[in-house]
């Protein structure tokens, strides 16, 4: 029984790791000169090394501490709302600024990588509304030097959990005696992925979600054989040019009654209706009301940013103290 059980896991791993997505000539070593198949130069000066990690070819950019140029991928078919591990090399002889990296959805901005070549690897949640067909950023913003990128993989992954007292919970939630708390783990290796995550098409940079024309990011909110009995949820708008923040709350994630909206930069802080209570799941959601498209263009910082939000909720049951973590499972590291 546990030679089947352990086949059964090596298929299932096996058809997980199979149905990754294919990077365009991912260690550039297809092309002539400066030319590289699958990707484009958005604007000079980038080029074509040999100072490579793997074969005879790697991509690189210079900046002047002022500009932003990138190398861009043929669009990937990433699986709606997928969760992937994004995985490459860089190297730079830069001191300031930053090297922008993986897909156009989720950016992660890595600062200036180390004079040798160092591996990185980045969790990034896809669009689960609209399209999620879309390229490969790797480039610079407003670096003083050359950054160079080789050998780009991109492999889906599962999240797994930690598991206590028949509860789960995942990185950015705990409880803490009768309160449940999630404060959404932007900072950390999750990204823009987390437990609580229904579904988005909001973009990602780094540490933030970046609201912009119909953007949305849906957050459901529940803990196992446990009653939620009166909630409060906190976001903050770190950065504004235009547009509203519009949040509506569900306990079905189908019939939807508004909560709160705003149009500035700040904290917004929201308390649930009292006649939402006791219940076992909450469907937050946060959409754009702006005037102003975002996410398909280049580094577009959108109508709004999101750089926190929380949801805390005093639930049912024995008082007890509980902190999630999640960690994510792959192929093998190079
Ligand atoms: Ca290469």
């Amino acid at each position: 029984m546990k030679r089947m059980c352990s086949t059964l896991v090596c298929v299932l791993l096996g058809a997980l790791f199979a149905s990754g997505q294919e990077v365009p000539n991912p260690s550039f070593e297809v092309g002539q000169g400066d030319a590289v198949a699958g990707w484009t130069l958005s604007a000079p000066p980038g080029a074509v090394v040999s100072d490579a990690h793997s074969g005879q070819r790697a991509i690189a950019v210079t900046g002047d501490g002022d500009s932003t140029n990138h190398w861009l991928s043929e669009p990937i078919n990433f699986n709606p709302g997928g969760l992937y591990a994004i995985s490459y090399w860089a190297k730079s002889d830069a001191a300031a600024g930053t090297a922008v990296t993986g897909p156009l959805f989720a950016n992660v901005d890595i600062g200036a990588p180390p004079a040798e070549w160092k591996y990185y690897r980045q969790i990034a949640a896809a669009p689960s509304i609209g399209s999620a067909r879309q390229p490969l950023r790797f480039g610079q913003w407003h670096l003083n030097g050359t950054v160079m990128f080789d050998d780009i993989a991109i492999q889906r992954a599962e999240a797994v959990y930690h598991q206590e007292q028949g509860v789960v919970l995942g990185e950015g939630e705990k409880i803490s005696v009768n309160e449940y708390i999630f404060l959404a783990p932007f900072t950390g290796h999750c990204r823009n992925h987390s437990r609580p995550l229904y579904r988005h098409n909001a973009g990602f940079n780094t540490n933030r979600w970046v609201f912009g024309q119909d953007a949305e990011v849906v957050y459901c909110h529940e803990i196992a054989g446990r009653e939620q009995l009166a909630a409060t949820l906190t976001a903050n708008i770190g950065y504004y040019v235009g547009g509203k923040l519009v949040a509506t709350v569900s306990k079905d994630g189908q019939n939807w009654q508004p909560l709160g909206e705003q149009a500035d930069k700040g904290v917004l802080v929201l308390e649930l209706p009292k006649e939402l209570f006791p219940a076992q799941r909450i469907f937050i959601s946060l959409k754009a009301e702006a005037s102003k498209k975002v996410g398909a263009a280049d580094s577009d910082p959108g109508s709004f940013q999101i750089h926190s939000y929380e949801y805390r909720a005093s639930i049912s049951g024995s008082p007890t103290d509980i902190t999630g973590s999640t960690r994510y499972v792959h192929s093998s590291e190079p």
